[in-house]
């Protein structure tokens, strides 16, 4: 057997740290992952981490009899705020059974017409947030309002007031609440205590405000003040489970609100914010997409645009496909063995170990071609599917685990891209030079559109 790879340079007591990048983590193992291959382990401090970069390790851990989700930091400190939400709870944690089954239905591709009618008003505000805009816009900002708005209306009949001057203080309270968890997930304990105090007084603040908003939510609807609606709170207060007729406790829903708008926004607006970006240097590809559009909804008459529209649209889902190839808004997630093993042949992996699969790396593997680095949407045809390993697209994660989310946020994604290429066109600015922000999620930095109205 034959130890990992490893950056050279590692150091005793703080391991690679000099080697990581505390503020673009993915960014940097994804240029490890060029000189030392598939599968290597950093080291932060004393704890090894394993990361998978490439389709033939990850294609064993990436096996459910083998391998599972492993609860480790960032994910440990989301707890603060989500508990044990879907998200964030343990793989043993009774209430992750118990609320996969309660909501399963609510998460189907049928159901998502129940919220296409929230979903499209909140592309509306968004399309006329853009009409009166009088320079360009910051897109990572505009589509983490519009994703928010969506989940907040979908899920639980609230709107934050993203577009408005006066929003909610909820988002501020909820963007520190995740740069925190973000922040001290990354640095060195050490340092956080003596030049983070504030912030570490702030974070119980923050989240405690979030907990009493959601709670207050939780309770108007439950006490029928706020109206029935057909959403996901209305299903968690509603549905008991299938097998033994147990419902979620207040508090589990609580946690569930919470996931959902942490887990369902910065993703699906990092995802819309990379396709324009890829729109805006592939006119090709833009006008493809316009002409299925154009083709759906006529520019010149008044588009009401239905739920069975959306899955006509498949030029634009290829879009956003090839997008969360390139880069996925999760740029990974992770893995442990269940007992010991051996990947390769001769590597061995200890039980429980943590494994990063890094889609940043995975996605751009030999697999993919040639030329990985092209954003080509042609890479998703049926036939270009069927040709690959399922192996080597995991945008949304794998087995249990994966995403409950996934057909809300091609739903959501497909039908916001549609509408703001058929109402805009649009330019990034000539010198932009992509450039990712990490925070949990990847998301482009800086990006921002002239738009002009199409008519
Ligand atoms: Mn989502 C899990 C990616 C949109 C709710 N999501 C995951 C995982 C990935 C992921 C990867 C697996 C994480 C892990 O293994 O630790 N999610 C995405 C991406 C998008 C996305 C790339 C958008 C694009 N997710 C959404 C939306 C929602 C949502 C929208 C909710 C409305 N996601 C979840 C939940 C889980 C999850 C809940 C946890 C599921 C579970 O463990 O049972």
């Amino acid at each position: 057997l034959a130890p990992l790879p490893h950056p050279s340079g590692r150091l005793p007591l703080i391991g690679d740290l000099l080697r990581l990048d505390p503020t673009r983590p993915t960014q940097r193992e994804m240029v490890m992952a060029r000189e030392l291959g598939p599968i290597f382990e950093i080291k932060i401090g004393a704890h090894p981490i394993v990361i998978v970069a490439g389709a033939g390790p990850a294609a064993k851990v990436l096996d459910e009899s083998r391998f599972a989700k492993a609860l480790v930091p960032p994910l440990t400190k989301l707890r603060d705020l989500a508990g044990d939400g879907l998200f964030t709870a343990y793989n043993s944690e009774p209430n992750w059974a118990l609320a996969h089954r309660i909501l399963g239905p609510s998460f189907s591709q049928s159901a998502m017409r129940n919220y296409h009618r929230a979903m499209l008003g909140a592309v509306e505000d968004l399309c006329a947030h853009w009409d009166a805009a009088t320079g360009p816009v910051d897109v990572s900002a505009d589509m983490n309002k519009l994703a928010l708005e969506v989940i907040g209306r979908a899920g639980f009949d609230y709107t934050f007031h993203a577009f408005d001057s006066d929003r909610d203080p909820f988002v501020d309270a909820m963007t520190r609440a995740l740069g925190f968890v973000t922040r001290t997930s990354n640095d060195v304990a050490l340092l956080r205590m003596i030049f983070g105090r504030r912030a570490a007084a702030q974070h119980p603040r923050d989240i405690a405000y979030l907990h009493r908003t959601v709670d207050d939510v939780i309770a108007r609807r439950r006490s029928g003040q706020a109206p029935a609606h057909d959403d996901l709170l209305q299903a968690m207060l509603d549905t008991p489970d299938p097998e033994t007729g147990a419902r979620l406790d207040d508090e589990n829903i609580r946690n569930q609100v919470i996931t959902f708008l942490v887990a369902g926004h910065e993703t699906t607006a990092g995802a819309l914010s990379f396709a324009l970006y890829h729109l805006s240097r592939h006119p090709e590809v833009l006008a493809r997409a316009r002409a299925e559009v154009d083709a759906l909804w006529p520019p010149d008459e008044p588009a009401v645009p239905e739920y069975e529209q959306v899955a006509k649209l498949r030029y634009v889902r290829q879009v956003i496909s090839e997008t969360l190839r390139l880069w996925p808004s999760g740029p990974g997630f992770f893995r442990k063995a269940r007992e010991d093993t051996v990947v390769g042949g001769r590597h061995l992996l200890r039980r429980g170990q943590p494994i990063l699969v890094l889609l940043l790396g995975l996605h751009r593997d030999p697999a993919w071609g040639p030329d990985p680095e092209a954003f080509d949407p042609d890479r998703f045809t049926p036939e270009q599917i069927r040709r690959r390993s399922a192996h080597v697209y995991k945008p949304f994660g794998t087995g249990a685990r994966s995403c409950i989310g996934r057909q809300f946020a091609l739903h959501e994604a497909t039908l916001a891209l549609a509408l703001l290429i058929r109402r805009f066109d649009f330019s990034g600015e000539p010198g932009y030079q992509l450039k990712i922000q990490e925070q949990l999620t990847l998301k482009p930095e800086g990006f921002r559109l002239s738009l002009r109205p199409r008519r």
